[in-house]
């Protein structure tokens, strides 16, 4: 089976806490993700305006750059079967409460504590896990890799 990559990131929430960090990881470790890059990082206002920018406008948007900025974060390129619908799953949906009924499992539910406040981001589609790959480790070419894993697949 081919490996996808995607996008994780884990928000200033839960980096400000190390012990939420370490179950995090282990999280991601328990459900097969190979971790392929990490990097810790802090954003710059723009950083989050340009992230974010499909949202600009949003009653929540300036709530979302703000808190994007306010500390440090951890992302990750991850690799899997399905890495980009697995992350999703794992992460939960988009609001703690929703995350509460529908998935209480998930990481969100476990550890998000407001909709803003959501503790993980993951991409939604091949397409966004390339750019936002590229946006977080420019350094790293992605497309390359996936070549690579299909002529690895094909052996
Ligand atoms: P996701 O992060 O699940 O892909 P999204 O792309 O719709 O969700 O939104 C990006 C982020 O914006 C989300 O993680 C948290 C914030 N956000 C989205 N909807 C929100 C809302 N209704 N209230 C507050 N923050 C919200
Ligand atoms: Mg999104």
């Amino acid at each position: 089976k081919v490996l996808q990559l995607t996008l994780a990131v884990l928000k200033p929430d839960a980096v400000a806490h190390p012990i939420i960090v370490e179950a995090l990881q282990q999280r991601i470790l328990e459900n097969n993700f190979i971790i392929v890059r990490s990097k810790d990082i802090v954003w710059r206002r723009r950083d989050s305006e340009k992230f974010y920018s499909e949202h600009a406008g949003r009653f929540f948007y300036q709530r979302l750059v703000e808190f994007m900025s306010s500390g440090p974060m951890r992302a990750y390129v991850l690799a899997r079967e399905d890495a980009i619908s697995s992350w999703r799953e794992l992460m939960g949906p988009t609001k703690v409460f929703r995350a509460h009924y529908t998935s209480p499992s998930s990481l969100r539910a476990q550890y998000g504590l407001t909709d803003t406040r959501n503790t993980t981001h993951g991409s939604d589609s091949v397409e966004s896990a390339l750019r936002e790959i590229s946006f977080f480790f420019p350094e790293f070419n992605a497309e390359e890799w996936l070549e690579r894993e299909k002529q690895r697949a094909r052996e």
